[in-house]
């Protein structure tokens, strides 16, 4: 008798490239074998990224596409590492003219602590890999969990839902998907909300008008997910725990709601957990039937999906580099200065919106395929099918042996 064990890669990604290097690279590891890769929407969604009433100069030299360097073959995944790569067309960071050193840091960049980590007083090298420019790297990835997401049947929508006092209090539902994407894609500032949309724009304006800039808040919501992803095992597995790290490092984020998020400090219990029923004519969705009248938990309980839409909101702070400067000190002489402005955007709260999408489906695909871990895709819808299977039938009967060593043991 010899113990067979899973083998597999969890999947997993990195990104590589500076802001003005000559490109941002992706490196994902651990997608199934077989899933088909959609790269008109991947490219969609760099677009997106790209755009946003907000941007600055930039936007209007990039024009951001994956080339998938490895792991693709005939439009579909290998099993080997896939490898994207997006060129900058901004590419300069050799030409000392055009991309000088950095000596006075920008109050909220990775300026001053990550010049001082890597012990210089030029802070370009911390400033171009901080740069968000990265996302692109981040986004491609996402997009990609998306192509494997919506194999089974699930489905993301991100955001803004407002920036200073303009808030939206729009409620997003499954049913409304198409609608809610229309309205959003039709705003410069990617909010559902026309009127609300309005007044942000006319924030980021005034923004600019005061050499100043504007961050806000951004959500995502995930539908369709199965009950059971995550864990309440182990605290690395919390899905929760996942989704708000992978959130809050995003650039410039700096808080992260999960459901009802902070209000949960100023309400009772029974104002805040989400009663259970069980609706009949629901058993054959993902939520098994397990129905909630309200979805203050966001999804997650114990650290694991519920079955309700996964609901996670996030601040962004305003841009650090403002065009009126912020008090800062020259690294080298340590004398009070302004600091260095460099071109950027004056909000890029929109853009930030889409990136969180892309790093939220990441984490669910992530889960997902912890779950229901498989080599090919096949195997992959087979391992989901026979769970929901089972958990439709609880209560089982447990079958005599099952659950001892011999059930996991497989002759050679
Ligand atoms: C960024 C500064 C700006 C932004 C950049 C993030 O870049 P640049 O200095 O080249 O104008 O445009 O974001 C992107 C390039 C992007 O594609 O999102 C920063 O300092 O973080």
């Amino acid at each position: 008798m010899v113990l067979r064990w899973r083998n597999m890669t969890a999947l997993s990604y990195h990104t590589a490239g500076e802001s003005h290097g000559p490109a941002v690279v992706t490196l994902v590891n651990g997608l199934p074998a077989g899933l088909r890769l959609d790269v008109e929407f991947i490219n969609a969604e760099l677009r997106r990224r790209q755009g946003g009433y907000g941007r600055g100069g930039r936007q209007k030299i990039e024009s951001d596409a994956v080339t998938f360097l490895a792991g693709v073959r005939l439009g579909q995944t290998t099993g080997g590492p896939l490898v994207m790569q997006t060129p900058n067309r901004d590419s300069r960071l050799d030409d000392l003219a055009r991309t000088p050193v950095v000596s006075r840091p920008r109050p909220g960049h990775a300026d001053l602590a990550g010049s001082v980590k890597w012990l210089t007083t030029d802070c370009r090298n911390a400033l171009e890999r901080a740069s968000a420019r990265e996302t692109v790297g981040r986004t491609a990835a996402g997009a990609v969990a998306r192509c494997l997401l919506r194999e089974f049947g699930i489905t993301t929508f991100g955001f803004v839902r407002g920036l200073l006092d303009a808030v939206t209090d729009i409620e997003p539902a499954e049913d409304q998907l198409a609608d809610l994407i229309a309205r959003r894609d039709a705003s410069a500032v990617y909010c559902p909300d026309e009127t609300v949309g309005e007044r942000i724009i006319a924030s980021i304006r005034q923004a600019k008008i005061d050499k100043d800039t504007v961050g806000g808040l951004a959500e995502v919501h995930v539908f369709g997910v199965p009950i059971g992803l995550g864990s309440c095992a182990h605290w690395d597995q919390k899905l929760d725990g996942r989704l708000a790290g992978a959130v809050m490092s995003i650039q410039a984020f700096k808080a992260v709601e999960i459901g009802l998020g902070l209000a949960c400090a100023t309400r009772p219990g029974s104002k805040v957990h989400d009663p259970i029923s069980w609706d009949p004519g629901k058993k054959d969705q993902p939520s098994l039937g397990f129905s909630r009248p309200t979805n203050n938990a966001g999804g997650l309980e114990g650290g694991m999906t519920n079955g309700m839409p996964i609901v996670v909101r996030a601040a962004m702070k305003p841009i650090s580099t403002l065009l009126q400067g912020m008090p800062s000190v020259d690294l080298n002489t340590k004398k009070a200065e302004q600091s260095t402005y460099e071109r950027s955007d004056v909000c890029a709260l929109p853009a930030a919106s889409v990136v969180m999408e892309n790093v939220v489906a990441f984490e669910v695909a992530r889960a997902f395929t912890e779950k229901f871990a498989a080599d090919t895709m096949r195997e992959l819808g087979a391992s989901y099918r026979t769970y929901l299977d089972m958990a439709r039938q609880l209560p089982l009967e447990t079958p005599a042996g099952a659950g001892s060593m011999e059930a996991d043991q497989t002759e050679a």
